[in-house]
């Protein structure tokens, strides 16, 4: 089981802080309605969130502009992240509900980078 389960009200959880400035965060990208910054937990070095700015709470909850915007903004870190780690391949995840393996319920995209032998198993929702 995923050790941190965050299931704050909209507004208050992790995610909504580091969007309002009252949480660090590493944030390498913002628009006008996604926001993305490193992953505390770091699958691999260069592991990113892109997160919607309103809280949205999973892929249901989205507008279709969220949607778009999520989508780009992925292809963006995607390709920033592969000058920088330059991964052999890259993994985009994104769970919803807790039993699709979701632990912060407030939409985000994984940008994974993944090298060959990485010895990442990523089984989802993680053990
Ligand atoms: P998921 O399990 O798909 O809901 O992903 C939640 C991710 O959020 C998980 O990989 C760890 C990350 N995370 C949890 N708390 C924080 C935090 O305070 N800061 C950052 N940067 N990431 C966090």
């Amino acid at each position: 089981m995923p050790e941190f389960i965050d299931t704050s009200p909209p507004g208050t959880c992790i995610f909504c802080k580091i969007i309002a400035g009252e949480a660090p965060a590493a944030i390498v990208h913002e628009d006008e309605l996604t926001i993305a910054f490193m992953d505390l937990g770091q699958v691999t070095p260069g592991h990113v969130l892109v997160a919607t700015k309103r809280h949205a709470q999973d892929l249901y909850a989205l507008t279709r502009a969220e949607c778009a915007a999520v989508m780009q903004a992925s292809q963006h870190i995607a390709q920033a992240v592969r000058q920088a780690f330059t991964p052999s391949g890259l993994t985009l995840l994104q769970a919803n509900g807790r039993d699709g393996g979701q632990t912060v319920f407030h939409f985000h995209m994984h940008v994974v980078p993944r090298h060959a032998d990485d010895g990442v198993a990523l089984t989802w929702p993680r053990k």
